[in-house]
């Protein structure tokens, strides 16, 4: 099964990415080991108002989702995780630099990278969300590797397609989909891609 890691800065989605596309891949449930515990949702929106919110560093565990992409060429199976955010800087919660070791540890071992940005705040470098120095840092490292997607976040909001673009030009020569998790814009082509990699 290969893994397909989601990553990114706090806030920009990663969780109600992770949630809506199980769901959207036909996923009849979500399980995840919480604090050594299985905990499961039926439903997108029971899982999201428990897992998701505009407080940054809301997931303090990494949430592995066993997923399966079904096409006419028979089914492909990837682990999706849904990583802790990454900050340019060490931030001083301990329960923040533990998930952060935790998926750089994971990073390292490989797999897919699904790297997200808010595409609202890009170019509004006063937002917490706007990619920073730990985005170019990922972004290098993707496209040192392979295996690497750019998810431009929030298509949705205001400002997004201005993003968008400088998106593209900060992060040149490698495969950008734009996206909402709020609305599922963007899945399709999200399958389509993970489908010729798995
Ligand atoms: N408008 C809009 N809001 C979004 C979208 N995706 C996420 N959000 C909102 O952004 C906030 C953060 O979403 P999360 O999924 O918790 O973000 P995260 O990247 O997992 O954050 P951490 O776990 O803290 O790293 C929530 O309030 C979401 O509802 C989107 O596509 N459009
Ligand atoms: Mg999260």
């Amino acid at each position: 099964m290969t893994r397909c890691l989601v990553l990114g800065k706090p806030n920009v989605g990663k969780t109600l990415f992770s949630l809506r596309f199980a769901f959207f891949l036909g996923a009849e449930a979500v399980r995840l080991a919480r604090a050594g515990e299985e905990a499961h949702w039926t439903s997108v929106e029971a899982a999201v108002r428990e897992l998701v919110s505009d407080r940054p560093h809301q997931t303090l565990e990494l949430q592995r989702l066993s997923l399966e992409i079904r096409g006419r060429k028979g089914t492909r199976r990837l682990e999706l995780v849904d990583t802790g955010g990454l900050t340019d800087e060490i931030p001083p919660a301990p329960e923040v630099r533990q998930v952060q070791v935790e998926t750089l540890g994971l990073l390292l071992k490989g797999g897919l990278l699904l790297h997200m940005v808010d595409a609202s705040a890009v170019g509004r470098p006063g937002l917490p969300e706007a990619p920073g120095e730990v985005d170019l840092q990922l972004y290098h490292l993707g496209r040192a590797r392979g295996g690497y997607l750019l998810l431009a976040n929030k298509m949705d909001r205001e400002g997004a397609a201005d993003g968008l673009r400088e998106a593209r030009r900060r992060f040149p020569g490698v495969p950008l989909i734009p996206i909402s998790a709020r609305t599922g814009l963007g899945f399709k082509e999200v399958k389509r891609h993970l489908r010729r990699h798995l």
